[in-house]
């Protein structure tokens, strides 16, 4: 079997035949042998209608589920029981147009380990959305590839339409919560390459979408469970935390040496910064960077190169406050803005200088076993390429 296709379905009794029709029509005079897969948790008659369509159309296959147990779940299910080389999974509503699933197959075959039609890039569009739900989705998205460094690169990752090669997702351990199968298999599968293709994600075929408040917090439950799965992941949150707990020690030290041994004031508040200081860089080196283990004389220079960063932070601040007031605006605002900056740019700093990577250094996590280095890219429409 060359071709498995697989749909996900909840009471969808007025599409399953139409997607079965534009699927035969889409593949039709392609040499290619094929199976079509719903996983079905239907509580109306969709079951009847898929087990009369297997009986008519030997490349229909169908398992009913009785109980709703979500699309993410569905798909892993689809994986399962198909035996295609190549897979291909999309929605059962038509919002997925199925004439794309030839040149998908196409980047399967010659380009791409993973292939994704995207709604964000140069010729494809998101139609199908009202403006409140493009939002949301809008927003779903950032969430995902700010947090999670495999998501980044890739423009459509909560989108339901992708292809892949069989082995991809053959070793992975995929135990997605909710909706969102793609993220899943792009941060646990094993892939070299993902391409992109545009399209245009039409308005549903027929009956209501399942979408629901649920599934977007279970979204969010997804992106921090993979998130906290992977060290590298991790690492922002725990910097930030680390420093959240920085200030709080900070203020702490400040109220025992000021009120309780009645340093001077600025005496007092610089000790509480070197207190803080050095509270931050005990957590770092023993919970944030705890895998970035160094040997030798670069164990020693940790602790100065920490401090200088740490200062490198005070600059920055301060050049925010100082932007802000040329040019007239609030000052606290500008130290705000300036923390913000102040924090991503040492996060970096101190990754970069202070606790590098070592080279006998372990894979962070399974999640990071796969390949280390992926190659994305996108195409452009046939209807581009031609003109
Ligand atoms: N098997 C299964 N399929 C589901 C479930 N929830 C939604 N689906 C299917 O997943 C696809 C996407 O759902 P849809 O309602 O179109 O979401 P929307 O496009 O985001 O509005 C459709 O094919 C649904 O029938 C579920 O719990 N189980
Ligand atoms: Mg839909």
């Amino acid at each position: 079997m060359q071709l498995s296709i697989v749909i996900p379905s909840f009471n969808e009794r007025n599409n399953v035949r139409a997607i079965v029709d534009r699927i035969e029509g889409a593949l039709q005079g392609i040499q290619l042998a094929y199976e079509i897969w719903f996983i079905d948790d239907s509580s109306d008659d969709t079951p009847r209608i898929l087990a009369e369509l297997a009986s008519q159309n030997p490349h229909v296959n169908f398992h009913h589920r009785s109980a709703k147990s979500g699309l993410g779940t569905a798909v892993v299910e689809g994986f399962r029981r198909s035996k295609g080389e190549y897979i291909v999974v999309m929605d059962a509503d038509l919002q997925h147009p199925p004439e794309l699933i030839p040149e998908m197959v196409n980047q399967l075959r010659e380009v791409s380990d993973v292939v994704i039609p995207s709604r964000f890039i140069a010729g494809g569009s998101d139609g199908g959305l009202n403006a409140f739900r493009k939002l949301v989705s809008w927003t779903a998205r950032s969430i995902g590839r700010l947090a999670i460094k495999r998501l980044r690169k890739v423009t459509d990752c909560t989108g339901g339409f992708f292809g892949l090669r069989r082995q991809v997702v053959e070793r992975a351990d995929l135990n997605p919560v909710g909706w969102k199968i793609l993220i899943e298999v792009l941060v646990k599968g094993s892939y070299q390459s993902v391409v992109e293709i545009p399209y245009a994600f039409l308005a549903r075929n027929a009956d209501e979408s399942k979408m629901s408040l649920t599934e977007q917090w279970n979204y969010l439950r997804h992106i921090f469970k993979l998130l906290w799965s992977s060290a590298e992941d991790r690492r922002f949150v725990l910097y930030c935390l680390v420093g959240g707990l920085g200030v709080l020690v900070n203020l702490a030290a400040m109220s025992v040496l000021f009120y309780g041994f009645r340093i001077h004031a600025v005496a007092a508040s610089v000790l509480a910064s070197v207190i803080a200081m050095i509270h931050n860089f005990l957590w770092h080196d023993r919970v944030t960077w705890k895998e970035h283990r160094q040997a030798g004389w670069r164990k020693t220079l940790r602790m100065p190169v920490f401090v200088l960063i740490s200062l490198s932070g005070i600059a920055v601040t301060a050049l925010f406050v100082r932007l802000f007031e040329v040019l007239g605006l609030w000052e606290l605002a500008g130290q705000c803005v300036g923390i913000v900056a102040a924090t991503g740019w040492t996060f970096l700093a101190n990754n970069r200088w202070t606790w590098p990577r070592s080279l006998q250094e372990m894979p962070d996590s399974a999640c990071e076993t796969g390949s280390s280095q992926v190659l994305y890219h996108t195409v452009q429409t046939t209807r581009e390429r031609e003109s």
